[in-house]
């Protein structure tokens, strides 16, 4: 190489307020430093520590970069969509587009051997989009669940304030949440549409599918959830969801040491009963609607800070050992015909959001479409 590693991390941590030269005393974010010097020592493409991109938590973007974000994600709601109207009719707008994407593929992105390069694409899109259609020119941000596990509703994501992702839904009365057919954890402290921050006039447009949130008149839609079904953003904070998102369970984790010992303790798919994981803690620590609806999540914006933060597991996973673990997959598809996952396999969203890509190309984040990284 031209330019020595060294010199190019310290340009990269040069750029990272997180860091800040002070001891890093969060296990999470040790472990993610050792793997972004990992990540950039095993990579010498077109993608190098001078013009990566950087994704940080929500909670270390100052009040400006904060206000970009959340303005470039109203943006996306008032543009027109791009989905063929005869695919999702009830799509209002370029939001949209993205939860109509999820709610159509869900049956084979969940429990899959693509489930972590399909939200990680999803998640890029995007991004992306909040960036050429929205002059968004900051990156995703990542919720990092563990910080405010024990105290979600006071973190800046959900503390309600201008610059937050919009506090809880009100509270009303209502029964414990059905998370999947017959599984239940306790009611949260909400449920009731979202009276604070700057989503609180936010239209759901699509679905429901899958309420996990049980109020009266909150039903699932016939047919494909892809129809106009105007109704406000709901919230069901539940600390009993945050406590499974605990540094401990975060950092089990990073114990696992194959791909599918990961992503299935990730998914809360292991034989212990009850066991949530990170994945499903995050989305119910929203919980609400449609934050705690398997296919219609992507519909409260805070979706894709839940996701990044996934995608950041994954890459600190992969990035402990970046030669065996970029290029790995493991597990099936579950619908029509469960076949096993390859890299070869593609991931398509659909025109409207990104290119057909391969799971390999999709593999590393300084590779392929992306050329990102985290802190
Ligand atoms: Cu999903």
């Amino acid at each position: 190489m031209l330019f020595s590693f060294s010199a190019s991390i310290a340009v990269l941590l040069a750029a990272l307020p997180a860091t800040g030269g002070s001891p890093v005393s969060d296990p999470w974010d040790a472990l993610a430093n050792k793997a972004l010097v990992n990540q950039i020592k095993a990579n010498h493409g077109a993608c190098n520590p001078r013009n990566a991109a950087v994704r940080r938590e929500w909670g270390s973007l100052s009040k400006s970069e904060r206000k970009h974000y959340i303005d470039a994600v109203r943006c996306l709601a008032s543009k027109p969509p791009k989905h063929d109207r005869s695919f999702a009719p009830g799509s209002q707008n370029r939001f949209d587009d993205f939860v109509a994407t999820h709610i159509n593929q869900t049956w084979t992105i969940h429990g899959s051997g693509n489930f972590l390069t399909w939200h990680r694409y999803f998640t890029w899109a995007y991004e992306q989009i909040l960036r050429k259609e929205c002059g968004y020119n900051g990156y995703q941000p990542y919720w990092a669940w563990n910080k405010y596990a024990d105290d979600p509703i006071n973190s800046p994501i959900f503390d309600g304030s201008p610059i937050s992702m919009s506090g809880n839904g009100a509270y009303v009365p209502h029964n414990d949440s059905e998370i999947a057919p017959g599984v239940f954890i306790p009611a949260g402290t909400g449920g009731g549409c979202v009276t604070s921050g700057p989503f609180k006039d936010w239209s759901v447009n699509l679905g429901p599918m899958w309420p996990s949130l049980k109020i009266p008149g909150l039903v699932a839609q016939n047919g494909t959830g892809l129809e106009y079904n105007p109704r406000c953003l709901r919230r069901d904070i539940s600390p009993d969801a945050a406590a499974w998102t605990r540094t401990e369970l975060v950092m089990d984790l990073f114990n696992e040491t194959t791909i599918l010992g990961f992503q299935n303790l990730l998914q809360g798919m292991v034989p212990t009963p009850g066991y949530l994981g990170v994945h499903s803690g995050g989305h119910f620590t929203i919980g609400g609607d449609p934050g705690g609806d398997f296919f219609t999540s992507p519909g409260d914006p805070v979706f894709y800070l839940h996701h990044a933060a996934i995608d950041r597991a994954f890459w600190t996973w992969q990035n402990m050992d970046p030669s065996s673990r970029t290029y790995v997959v493991d597990g099936g598809t579950n619908l029509p015909f469960p076949v096993n996952t390859t890299l070869d396999d593609i991931v398509d969203m659909g025109r409207a959001l990104a290119p057909p890509e391969t799971i390999r190309d999709l593999s590393n984040t300084m590779g392929g479409p992306f050329c990102y990284v985290y802190v």
